[in-house]
């Protein structure tokens, strides 16, 4: 028996491999994610972020994780929190009403326990505890 060496796509073909599998690999040469940070270039380029820096903003978090944590891969201010708190995508939807009960309030910074300064707003779909104390 001959062994023939085939690229990877008829080989895929050859051991009958889904059609699904085989569109994974047919999207990947179309749209690639060339730097390996998560994204792929065209989500890169719809976001603003660069397809050949996997850190577009320099901020410490790859472009991928600032997309999956709804920050802005392109503003080094903006990114997840260290405390690893939740941020939601309604974080830029809300337009404070108020402050009587039910009300959005405005978007208020305060410090977490690890010294973070931290957007109310991020939370939207939340419930937060709030605990605070005065020194007088
Ligand atoms: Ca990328
Ligand atoms: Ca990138
Ligand atoms: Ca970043
Ligand atoms: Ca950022």
């Amino acid at each position: 028996m001959r062994t023939v060496l085939l690229p990877g796509i008829l080989m895929a073909l050859m051991v009958g491999c889904g059609a699904a599998e085989l569109k994974v690999t047919e999207d990947s040469f179309l749209d690639p994610d060339t730097d390996g940070d998560g994204l792929t270039d065209s989500e890169e380029e719809e976001l603003g972020s660069d397809p050949d820096n996997v850190d577009s903003d320099g901020d410490g978090f790859e472009d991928g994780v600032e997309a999956d944590w709804y920050t802005d891969p392109t503003n080094p201010s903006d990114h997840p929190y260290e405390g690893g708190w939740p941020i939601d995508a309604c974080r830029n939807d809300l337009t404070p009403t108020g402050m009587a009960e039910g009300d959005v309030i405005d978007d208020v910074k305060l410090v977490d326990q690890y010294g973070e300064e931290i957007r109310i707003h991020d939370f939207c779909d939340h419930v937060l505890l709030i605990e605070h104390a005065g020194f007088g």
